[in-house]
């Protein structure tokens, strides 16, 4: 019998706030919790987090702001302040999916108790302390760090802390709302303690597909995956239970942030892409219902979204990492057939929705491990359209997407590499200036590359979408220029081109990508030195 099945028939009265003391007796523990030998391992947080040591390596559950654990990152805070309160050096190096919320990423970060962070993190205070230095951080391939952890390339994890919706009777988990890394923290860790948290719905169970046949090279097979709806694995989490030493309920919600409505430069971004669309269907290069969609984070992404709600395509599809307010409208509507995520990041007006219309979206939704949905091999079989935003691109194609003038980390790489690389397409996309004019988000050179020009087909900005598709460097640039460019900035790009040419006629440099190199950051450094670019 499944979870949800026996959950209805318990008495809702006994799911009362659990007392805050070490060990409480089974009668009162949540029904969410049927294995008998957790349900033992019941106690608060602040028990459970006394079992993360100083120097740990802690792999957390979570990703883009859904599925973290909210109540033990907060207890390991408070005993990380005391313990630095009498003097020592309390600190953990903390692995997740992606981004957290402020009880997790923040409160760990404002005791100072991250060594280390990776893969991808947008929390203020983390910021502010790895570009002071205060806080290392390692910006990895969405994709690559389960294998990295397998690998052994990361060293060993010490302890896995994640929320799950329930426990069987068996063991078996019910992930929540998103699973990230789960499965691997779950299997490499050392210790693991559970967070069985009743906000999250019970009708998760049976959404999940949790991939078991990822094998090491050489031993690798393929994927058995042909569209972005197949059914590969298990609909749960399976756990070592003599590793967990710990179980804690909670009842809180995901951080569910709110979208501003799109702006005017969304809004002309998504036209641009929609028209683009509707050329390459007419073209014959993408079929009516387009291809699986891969969106990024933020309001210019769910912008596009929206426009595509409103759009000509129908029975479209989406395989992407994090499935956001705007592709839930789609799946609403019946332009989107489904989508396979491995975060459900939603708004508290969009998780209503969902929650009040869950038997419908259940049938859409299949939510796996990043792995899966970020694989390459996957992402190259089903020939996705990828939309990313960026922070400011070349003349050339070059992307960057995670770096404030070259030194100062934004968020991270995340899946957008995963996806850039081995897309069908891949769409690059950002307002064409920031800072109310004051930067040109397109400049002579980036000041840090994510994704090379190889990887780049598309830039759009609200000036327009600049289709590098079979163009040699000098084309492109020339293109980048007339389409993506802010009018203030183009004569000033063009007047580099047309230098940088003279320059290798010169014979002090190549045509092929021609550049002056003592000036090529001046951009950047100018904007360092007087608050704008020109
Ligand atoms: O600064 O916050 O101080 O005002 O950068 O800019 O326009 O709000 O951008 O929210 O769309 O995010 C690339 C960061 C864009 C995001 C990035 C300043 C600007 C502002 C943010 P303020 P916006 P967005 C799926 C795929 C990498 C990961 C990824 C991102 C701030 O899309 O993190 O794609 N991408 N993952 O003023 C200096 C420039 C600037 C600039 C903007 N050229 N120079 N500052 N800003 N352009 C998700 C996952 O993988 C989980």
């Amino acid at each position: 019998m499944t979870l949800i099945h026996k959950y209805k028939r318990l008495d809702f009265a006994c799911t009362r706030p659990a007392p805050s003391f070490f060990a409480f007796s089974i009668d009162m523990t949540s029904p969410r919790i049927q294995n008998i030998a957790l349900r033992q391992k019941v106690m608060s947080a602040d028990a459970a987090a006394s079992f993360i040591q100083n120097g740990d390596h802690v792999g957390m559950s979570g990703f883009t702001g859904a599925g973290y654990p909210k109540l033990i990152p907060l207890a390991l805070s408070k005993h990380i302040e005391r313990s630095n309160q009498n003097g020592n050096s309390f600190r953990v190096s903390v692995w997740t999916g992606a981004s957290t919320a402020p009880e997790l990423d923040g409160a760990l970060a404002k005791v100072g108790g991250i060594e280390m962070r990776l893969p991808y993190q947008s929390d203020p205070t983390c910021r502010t302390q790895i570009n002071n230095g205060e806080m290392d951080y390692i910006d990895i391939h969405l994709s690559h760090v389960a294998q990295f952890v397998w690998f052994g390339f990361l060293g060993k994890l010490n302890v896995a802390v994640i929320e799950v919706a329930g426990i069987l009777e068996d063991g078996r988990l019910i992930p929540s709302s998103s699973i990230g890394n789960n499965k691997t923290w779950l299997d490499q860790a050392d210790k693991v303690i559970l967070e069985v948290n009743s906000r999250q719905p019970m009708a998760f169970e049976g959404m999940h597909d949790v991939y078991y046949g990822t094998e090491r090279p050489p031993h690798r097979k393929p994927i058995p995956m042909e569209h972005p709806g197949d059914r590969i694995g298990d609909a749960y989490l399976h756990v070592d239970l003599n590793k967990v030493v710990a179980v804690v309920e909670a009842n809180l919600p995901d951080r569910n942030t709110t979208f501003a409505a799109p702006d005017d430069n969304s809004e002309r971004i998504a036209q641009h892409i929609l028209e683009f669309f509707g050329n390459e269907v007419k073209k014959g290069r993408l079929p009516n219902e387009l291809l699986p969609l891969q969106s990024g984070v933020g309001n210019i992404a769910n912008a596009v979204l929206s426009g595509l709600n409103q759009g000509p395509f129908d029975n479209m599809t989406g395989y992407t990492e994090v499935l956001q307010d705007g592709m839930l409208e789609m799946i609403k509507s019946g332009k989107l057939s489904m989508a396979s995520a491995t975060a459900l990041s939603l708004s508290n007006s969009a998780m209503q929705e969902f929650l009040d219309n869950i038997d419908f979206y259940r049938q859409r939704i299949v939510l796996r491990p990043q792995e899966i949905s970020n694989h390459p091999e996957l992402i190259r079989r089903l020939g996705i359209i990828s939309m990313n935003g960026m922070i400011e691109a070349d003349i050339y194609g070059n992307v960057n997407s995670t770096h404030i003038m070259g030194t100062r980390i934004m968020n991270g790489i995340g899946g957008s590499g995963d996806f850039a690389r081995n897309a069908y397409l891949s769409i690059f996309m950002t307002p064409s200036t920031a800072k109310g004019g004051a930067i040109s988000c397109i400049v002579p050179m980036v000041s840090h590359v994510d994704h090379t020009e190889h990887d780049v087909e598309i830039i759009v900005t609200e000036q327009g979408l600049a289709d590098l598709r079979g163009l040699a460097p000098r084309q492109r640039a020339k293109v980048v220029i007339d389409t993506c460019a802010h009018p203030d900035y183009r004569a000033a790009l063009h007047d580099y081109v047309d230098r940088a040419q003279a320059n290798a006629r010169a014979g002090h440099g190549g045509m092929h990508t021609p550049h002056l190199l003592d000036e090529a950051l001046s951009w950047h450094s100018r904007y360092e030195r007087e608050g704008r670019m020109l």
